[in-house]
């Protein structure tokens, strides 16, 4: 037993950032999967060759709730399938028409640029039938499903690493809202050759006040955000452009697509280049900018949408 009152002052508080910010350094990472090219097989069931982002203050994954991770399908491999509890996405850093994962059967052509979202308990494997090794970013709800204890995985009893419906892109079958009559809408892959003159072409009165040119990729079954736990954004920093110092409960992930520029985080100045990772925690204040002469392109993920379900998403600025 506990007397409540000792806690008044612990209650009162404001929300508590889970850790630091911080950054993952691009070569570091690249080193660290060339390792894992040479010693990692995945040829067991399951098994994946990520590199997973780990914040030091959790020693888990890369935020509380989020996990980020970095993968490498060498040319020629195919990983088997499984389905886990987590909800999970690819950003494609390093693809080509034959790179693809097989979603609950539909065929999803991994490109540059593109992402490849996949719904909780979705059967999944990567097969990559090019001369050049695949990389891609996870991300998943990890940190949540362990938080909740739900996370769990199994693979699938196939040996057939090939489990697709058919060998038609599911962009071909599921383009933007159309689906079979009474279905639901089916697009699990948004092309960057989409993406990106939606992003350049945006207009001003549609810019996001704190972030400026930014777009969130919107689940076309739902309408709304990617996943129930978590979306996926892409922004365009113009060249000497600085975003409003702002700050809000949920936490975000960052992948530094292209160009570089500074973030500064509760006082502390990130300096990122084109595929460097990093993290602003919750209710940190933080803002963007971009002091080089070309625009800047950074894809990030976040916890926002869970928080706003829950009725605990706030946001200010100063
Ligand atoms: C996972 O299943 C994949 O399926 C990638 O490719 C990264 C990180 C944590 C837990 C499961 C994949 C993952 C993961």
């Amino acid at each position: 037993m506990k007397g409540l009152w000792v806690r008044e002052e612990e209650l009162r508080v404001e929300p508590k950032p889970f850790g630091a910010p911080r950054l993952w350094k691009w070569g570091k990472i690249r080193t660290a999967l060339e390792a894992a090219a040479r010693l990692v097989p995945t040829n067991y069931k399951g098994a994946r060759r990520a590199i997973q982002l780990v914040h030091p203050a959790l020693g888990t994954w890369t935020s509380h709730t989020l996990g980020f991770a970095v993968q490498l399908v060498k040319a020629g491999e195919s990983v088997y399938s499984h389905r886990h509890t987590a909800a999970a996405m690819r950003f494609v850093l390093q693809g080509g028409e034959g790179v693809y994962t097989i979603t609950n059967g539909e065929k999803c052509v991994m490109e540059r640029g593109d992402l490849v979202i996949q719904p909780n308990w979705g059967w999944h494997n990567h097969i990559n039938e090019t001369e050049e090794d695949a990389v891609w970013i996870d991300c998943l709800d990890v940190g949540l499903m362990h938080l909740l204890r739900t996370m769990f995985q199994e693979p699938h009893p196939s040996e057939e690493v090939r489990l697709y419906n058919s060998p038609v892109d599911n962009t071909v079958r599921n383009p933007a809202a159309l689906a079979p009559v009474g279905g639901k809408a089916k697009k699990l892959v948004y092309k960057w050759r989409e993406t990106f003159p939606a992003l350049t072409e945006m207009l001003p009165q549609d810019k996001s006040p704190f972030d400026g040119r930014c777009m969130e990729y919107l689940n076309p079954a739902t309408g709304g955000p990617t996943f129930p736990t978590f979306s996926c954004w892409i922004q365009m920093l113009e060249r000497e452009e600085e975003t409003q110092t702002h700050r809000h409960t949920a936490n975000h992930l960052y992948h530094a697509f292209q160009g570089s520029g500074t973030t500064e985080v509760d006082g502390q100045e990130i300096a990122w280049e084109e595929g460097d990772f990093f993290v602003v925690p919750n209710w940190t204040w933080h803002r963007h900018v971009n002091g080089g002469s070309q625009p800047a392109i950074l894809f990030s993920t976040t916890d926002r949408p869970l928080l706003e379900t829950l009725g605990v998403y706030r946001e200010e600025s100063r």
